[in-house]
């Protein structure tokens, strides 16, 4: 072979190499959890500062068993992986995995729930077949990310997904099993696949939780200290009672506050459930963002997944809410707060 020849052949080689060593496989240790969940921790509305509203004819309570995804340190799921002070407000979400595009994100998941359930991407270009995992059972799933999955050309750095149980979707959303998926465009993410160009990402989940929907419903009539008013499924308009309008599994204020700082890139990324009742109307207080190309105060949500990007330029507390008054008197409301 001529030497100029060898060479050519030889550079390509490399560039290959250096471009396939920077794929990564991105391995996260996530585990369905039953958990006991209060929509109101602080058992008070924060923001009008009074006691939450009275109970509903119907509504067992503002604590239910739910189930939700959280992340452990290994595959031994003894340890869970403890959230940051900065993101204690994501609730009931589950852990945010990052991906750049060319990446696989490899997910042992384990089941702690006594029901079948699962975990899966939805909206990936290879949403791959995911089975039911029975109660105590560890699987590992691998999703490639490509190049169709990334940012398109009007996109910002990064664009999300979500996943979630497709087992019984809408028993499991209901019950909590749902988080985000985010993907960098090649070449644009941090070491931890985060985008290099958004100094802060907030995570935002606009959901009715539907407890009659959820397949943990049963348990929670049967639980006297979930409800203690031993009322029974007959009382029960199963799908409109016990239903919780949250942000993160919130309301009223419940929500621990963001804080970010004024002139930062804050990235939010909107995530919903796709029950009936959803369909959402984010609207900020006090700051502006850029969604799809728009300069906007509200967003509408009617996707399950969207992005919302905002440079803070007015520092103090503000109100983040779903603009829809079914949803905003019965709670869906927190605060954020931009540092100066
Ligand atoms: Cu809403």
């Amino acid at each position: 072979m001529r030497p100029a020849l060898v060479f050519a052949l030889s550079a390509i080689a490399s560039l290959f190499l250096a471009h396939a060593a920077l794929a990564q496989e991105r391995i996260h240790y996530i585990a369905a959890d039953e958990v006991m969940w209060s929509y109101a921790p602080h058992h008070a509305d924060l923001i009008a500062g009074r006691p939450l509203p009275p109970l509903a004819p119907s509504q067992l309570g503002w604590v239910y068993h739910k189930a939700i995804y959280r992340e452990y340190t290994d595959a031994s799921f003894t340890k869970l992986l403890v959230r940051a002070a900065q993101d204690s407000y994501e609730g009931l979400v589950g852990p945010t995995i990052h991906a750049e595009v060319g990446d696989t994100v490899t997910v042992v998941f384990r089941n702690n729930t006594r029901f079948p359930v699962d975990i899966a991407p939805a909206g990936l270009l290879s949403r791959p077949a995911a089975a039911a995992v029975s109660p105590g059972s560890t699987v590992t799933y691998r999703w490639p990310i490509r190049a169709a999955d990334g940012p398109g050309p009007r996109d910002g750095s990064s664009v999300l997904y979500t996943y979630e149980s497709s087992v019984d979707e809408t028993k499991d959303q209901n019950a909590g099993l749902i988080g985000p998926l985010i993907v960098t465009r090649s070449g644009a993410a941090r070491a931890d696949g985060s985008p290099r160009d958004v100094d802060r990402e907030i995570i935002a989940l606009f959901s009715v939780q539907a407890e009659a929907r959820s397949f943990l419903f049963p348990r929670n009539l049967g639980d006297p200290s979930v409800n203690p008013r031993r009322i029974s499924a007959k009382g029960i308009l199963l799908d409109l009672s016990n239903a919780f309008p949250t942000l993160n599994g919130f309301v009223f204020g419940n929500m621990p506050i963001p804080d970010m700082r004024r002139g930062q890139h804050v990235r939010w990324y909107l995530l919903s459930t796709q029950n009936d009742l959803d369909g959402h109307a984010p609207t900020w207080d006090g700051q502006t963002v850029i969604s799809q190309g728009n300069r906007v105060d509200t967003v509408g949500l009617v996707t399950p997944h969207q992005v919302a990007d905002m440079v803070p330029d007015d520092p103090g507390l503000w109100l983040v809410v779903c603009e829809f008054n079914v949803h905003l008197l019965p709670g869906l409301e927190a605060r954020y707060r931009v540092l100066p």
